[in-house]
């Protein structure tokens, strides 16, 4: 599915602001589908209150919405110029809602999508009002249960009062639940382009690329002319120059090549990174008249993998990352540019080249910025904890891969697909499973390597053989040998030897790291103390060194990047706080040490150069 973008032959409208939101009863979430408040505007049917779009609707209350379970309702109006009646479609697109949505247009059901932060659609030409005002009403329910990706449990339990319906789940951050990302209208053409698949390569030594299109149209006028449709494809660089640029055949794709190509790089892999060019794709009928256009980034590299490394442009990549979480204070996962930029501006200052997208699809918006960056993305989809393998839920974890891919497969910035994070694979049930999942998503798309983030051990682990890099997460001296600083690399060390050696692939430590209370200072280094995440990470850079060495060592994520919110446990205070920054995005003590050592890396292994302020003055050392 493209991402809405302008164009002299498309229109976009943000419906993005502050809507009407209801709290049905939980005792009887289906109330408003049997009264059918869909129909008029939600006040006439219950009291509203303002919530703001996109955001999570669960901390935007002072009454407890927070922990609402069960479904909720939004409404807004909108106008529709006259303009627009004119010989086109109107689409309306949601980023993402999370969970389960329902969307009705002037009272009638357009569309219902199940499972968040993944974009979806509907045509709305024929329910819109021309010249008029319109209305759009959102039911959204956060239920999260067996056969959902993730999943969850709802039981029903006593209280004071009586009894009361309680959401449980096992994965360790908030269920926020609304209309997360922004929601659009748009215009498009009659005959127009659906999806535009773009592969690039490149040759002669990085010298020359090469960028494969293909696309696909919907709606193409039935007649002697349909065979004739073709695509004008231009690329251009930076600048704005034409670098390249073909006439497909009649089956819409074709190939450019492009000399003296400047390839994407990640950040500090080379003086340039993320170098985009832009490719407008024209839609033309047999008499050559325009249909559509589109227009997308692109970044030209190739990206190989073998049994001990992962290249890109022929190049092998080191990964110093995070794995991070969409969360901040007020607004939960809603998307805000604010803080996706701070975040980039953080990622930059510390000398991160990746990030993992645990444990879910990130917005789009953050994508296109990681292109732009030069940040490389570990794209995960929605399963975490995954268990209780089912034909079902097989079917949705699928289709969770395949919304995914078609969303993200253009973005130069992800290198790989993370299909789970510490999915139960202890069974011989999980071996055909992850089997199944692999190889659907591998038929998706060959292009990049898939690896899962797994916390099995791997004596028992029937997962990773179907993977093409193993990632593994565990937290030595925090959730095992608790305090025990002396435990650490010798750990780390045996567990990535042990999974290579079990499967010959590369490895990554997909998590480590140590809650941190931000300005709990004790020394000798205790946990919960900014001392001991210090230490706990100095332990593990000890193990990477000796790892690296090795030669099947790729990448070290910590985690987390920032302090999120959880359920409620008594292990957490006020969430997760193994951020290396804080939740309002200020750095602990050891983003300053975690910083010195990416920059360390990125000098050693990719040449870069290193921040001045990286240095503090303190003496003149005497030798
Ligand atoms: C994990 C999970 C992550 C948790 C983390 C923790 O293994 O993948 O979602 O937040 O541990 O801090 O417990």
């Amino acid at each position: 599915m493209l991402y809405p973008r302008e164009s002299e032959t498309r229109e976009v409208h943000s419906l993005d602001g502050i809507w009407n939101f209801v709290r049905s009863d939980p005792d009887n979430p289906t109330q408003g589908i049997r009264d059918k408040w869909f129909e008029k505007d939600l006040s006439k049917s219950q009291p509203t209150i303002p919530m703001p779009v996109p955001a999570s609707y669960n901390d935007i209350t002072t009454d407890n919405l927070r922990d609402h379970v069960g479904t909720v309702w939004y409404d807004r109006r909108f106008f529709v110029p006259r303009s627009w009646r004119t010989d086109q479609r109107v689409w309306l697109r949601f980023g993402s809602v999370h969970y389960e949505a329902y969307v009705w247009v002037n009272g009638k059901r357009v569309v219902k999508h199940e499972m968040g932060h993944l974009p979806f659609e509907a045509e709305v030409t024929d329910v819109l009002m021309y010249g008029s005002e319109n209305r759009i009403t959102v039911m959204c329910d956060n239920a999260l249960i067996q056969t959902s990706v993730p999943q969850g449990k709802i039981t029903e339990v006593p209280n004071d009062n009586g009894m009361t319906i309680v959401q449980s789940y096992t994965f360790d951050f908030f269920n926020y639940a609304g209309i997360h990302r922004s929601v659009h209208l748009y215009t498009t053409p009659k005959t127009l382009i659906e999806e535009v698949k773009v592969t690039t390569n490149l040759k002669n030594q990085n010298a020359d690329g090469e960028v494969s299109y293909s696309v696909s149209v919907k709606g193409s006028v039935v007649n002697e002319a349909d065979n004739d449709l073709h695509i004008q494809a231009n690329l251009y660089d930076k600048e704005g120059l034409l670098v390249a640029n073909a006439t497909s055949d009649g089956k819409l794709e074709g190939e450019l090549q492009v000399a003296e190509v400047k390839p994407w790089w990640p950040y500090l892999m080379h003086p340039d990174p993320g170098y985009l060019y832009q490719l407008e794709i024209k839609l033309l009928a047999a008499n050559e008249e325009l249909l559509d256009v589109y227009r997308l980034k692109v970044g030209l590299r190739t990206l190989s993998w073998d049994q001990t490394q992962f290249l890109i442009n022929g190049k092998s990549v080191y990964f110093r990352g995070f794995g991070r979480h969409e969360d901040s204070d007020i607004r939960g996962k809603g998307l805000d540019n604010a803080l996706m930029v701070r975040d980039f501006n953080l990622l930059k200052w510390i000398g991160a080249n990746a990030y993992r997208t645990s444990h879910y699809p990130y917005s789009e918006e953050s994508m296109q910025f990681a292109d732009e960056h030069g940040i490389m993305i570990i794209d995960e989809c929605p399963s975490v904890d995954t268990e209780n393998f089912s034909q079902e839920l097989l079917g949705k974890h699928k289709s969770s891969l395949e919304q995914l891919i078609h969303r993200d497969r253009n973005h130069p910035s992800v290198v790989m697909w993370s299909i789970a994070n510490e999915p139960r694979t202890g069974s011989l049930t999980a071996d055909s499973y992850f089997s199944l999942v692999a190889n659907f998503t591998r038929s998706l798309d060959k292009t990049r390597p898939i690896t899962a983030a797994i916390a099995t051990p791997y004596t028992k682990d029937q997962a990773g053989r179907h993977l093409d890099i193993i990632s593994f997460n565990r937290y030595n001296a925090w959730y095992t040998n608790t305090g025990r600083l002396d435990m650490v690399t010798q750990n780390v060390i045996d567990e990535a030897v042990a999974w290579n050696k079990a499967y010959q692939k590369p490895v990554i430590m997909s998590e480590y790291g140590a809650d941190t209370l931000e300005g709990l200072h004790i020394q000798p280094a205790y946990v919960w103390s900014e001392e001991f995440q210090m230490e706990v990470f100095s332990r593990h850079f000890k193990a990477f060194d000796e790892l690296r060495k090795k030669g099947w060592f790729i990448g070290e994520f910590v985690w987390n990047f920032a302090d999120f919110k959880t359920a409620q446990s008594y292990t957490r205070v006020g969430g997760n706080k193994k951020g290396v920054f804080t939740r309002a995005r200020q750095p602990k003590a050891v983003a300053h040490l975690l910083r010195k050592r990416y920059f360390a890396l990125g000098r050693d292994l990719d040449q870069c150069n290193i921040p001045e302020d990286i240095f503090i003055y303190i003496a003149e050392w005497k030798s």
